[in-house]
C-alpha cells in the first residue's frame, strides 16, 4: 500500500515556516510583503482559488489585495493596471488569475507584468530563465511538486520520471525541472524525463508509465492512470483537478489518478484534493516573499 503524500500537512508546515521568514523580515524594519491579485470575470474556480491565496496570504503576514475587473474589460485597460502595478513601491508581487476571457492574449498579458514582480512566473524571461537552470520565479505548481518530492525523501537523481500533459504553466516547466542539472543555479533533480501529451498513443503511455519511477501527471483526465501502468513503489503526483458529480448526484473534485487502485501498487501517491493544490498556494506565497526580499535589496543598493 502506498504511502499518501499529505500535501495539505505539508503546506501547512511552509506556511508556517514562511510566517516566521515575514517576523524576521518585518522586524529587520521592512514593510509587510505585498500580494496584489487581478481576477478578471467570474469564473467561480478562478474566484475560488483567489480567495485560497488570499487567506493564506492573511495567515502568514503578506498583505494583499484582489483587483476584480469584469471580463468584458479592454485588454489594454488590463495592461494599463498592470503597468500601473509594476511601478507601485508598495507591490511586491502581482498575479493575473488565468484563464482570461477568450479576447484578451495570455502572452501578452503575462509578459507585462514586471520579471521581478512576476510571482507566478509566466513572464517570458522567467520562463526562458528556468529553461537555462538560471535563478528565477517558477511557477507554483511545478515549484510545489517540487517541494512535495524533496520533503518526501523521494530520489529523483538518475531516476525516470513521466510527465504527462505538457502545458505551458505546469507540464513543460515540470519537466524542466525533473531534468534540472545540480552545476547550475537552481536546486538539482537530474531525472531522466519523458514528457506524454495528447497525441502520444494509449499503448506508448502506458509503456512510458509503465517504466517510471516518478509520475507526474498533469491533463484533467479523470482515472487517465490506471494501476496497470504503474510500476510497483513508483512515485505517483496528481496534479489533476476536475470536477465531477458522482453516483450519488454530489459534486467533488478528482484528479488524473485512479487513486484507489494506483495506491495499491505505488510507492507515494498524492491526494485530490489536498494533494498539489495546497501547495501551490503555499509557493505563490514563498514567491511573493522572495520578490520582497529582492525588492528591499535592490532599493537599498541605490
Ligand atoms: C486542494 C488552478 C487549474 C487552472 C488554474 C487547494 C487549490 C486547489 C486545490 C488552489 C489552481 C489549482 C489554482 C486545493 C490554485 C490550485 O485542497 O486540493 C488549493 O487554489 N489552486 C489556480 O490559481 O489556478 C488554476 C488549476
Amino acid at each position: 500500500m502506498a504511502q499518501l503524500i499529505d500535501g495539505k500537512a505539508i503546506a501547512a508546515e511552509i506556511r508556517a515556516e514562511l510566517r516566521k521568514e515575514v517576523e524576521d523580515f518585518v522586524a529587520a524594519g521592512n514593510r509587510a510583503p505585498q500580494l496584489t491579485a487581478i481576477l478578471v470575470g467570474e469564473d467561480p474556480a478562478s474566484q475560488t482559488y483567489v480567495s485560497n491565496k488570499m487567506k493564506a496570504a492573511a495567515e502568514i503576514g503578506i498583505n494583499s489585495v484582489t483587483k476584480r475587473i469584469s471580463a468584458d474589460t479592454k485588454e489594454q485597460e488590463l495592461l494599463d493596471l498592470i503597468h500601473q502595478l509594476n511601478k507601485e513601491d508598495t507591490v511586491d508581487g502581482i498575479l493575473v488569475q488565468l484563464p482570461l476571457p477568450p479576447h484578451m492574449h495570455e502572452r501578452v498579458v503575462c509578459n507585462a507584468v514586471a520579471c521581478e514582480k512576476d510571482v507566478d512566473g509566466f513572464n517570458e524571461i522567467n520562463v526562458g530563465r528556468m529553461c537555462l537552470d538560471m535563478k528565477s520565479m517558477i511557477p507554483c505548481t511545478p515549484l510545489g511538486v517540487q517541494e512535495l518530492i524533496k520533503r518526501s525523501n523521494i530520489e529523483t537523481f538518475g531516476k525516470n520520471a513521466v510527465v504527462v500533459g505538457r502545458s505551458k504553466n505546469v507540464g513543460m516547466p515540470m519537466a524542466m525541472l525533473l531534468s534540472s542539472d545540480g552545476k547550475n543555479e537552481t536546486s538539482a533533480m537530474d531525472a531522466t524525463v519523458t514528457v506524454c501529451h495528447r497525441y502520444t498513443p494509449r499503448s506508448e503511455l502506458e509503456k512510458y508509465c509503465k517504466l517510471a519511477d516518478i509520475i507526474v501527471t498533469a491533463t484533467g483526465i479523470p482515472s487517465l492512470i490506471k494501476s496497470n501502468m504503474v510500476k510497483e513503489g513508483a512515485c505517483v503526483i496528481d496534479v489533476g483537478i476536475t470536477r465531477i458529480t458522482d453516483e450519488n448526484g454530489k459534486s467533488k473534485l478528482v484528479g488524473d489518478v485512479d487513486f484507489n487502485e494506483v495506491k495499491k501498487v505505488a510507492g507515494h501517491i498524492t491526494p485530490v484534493p489536498g494533494g498539489v493544490g495546497p501547495m501551490t498556494v503555499a509557493m505563490l506565497m514563498k514567491n511573493t516573499i522572495t520578490a520582497a526580499k529582492n525588492l528591499a535589496e535592490a532599493k537599498k543598493s541605490h
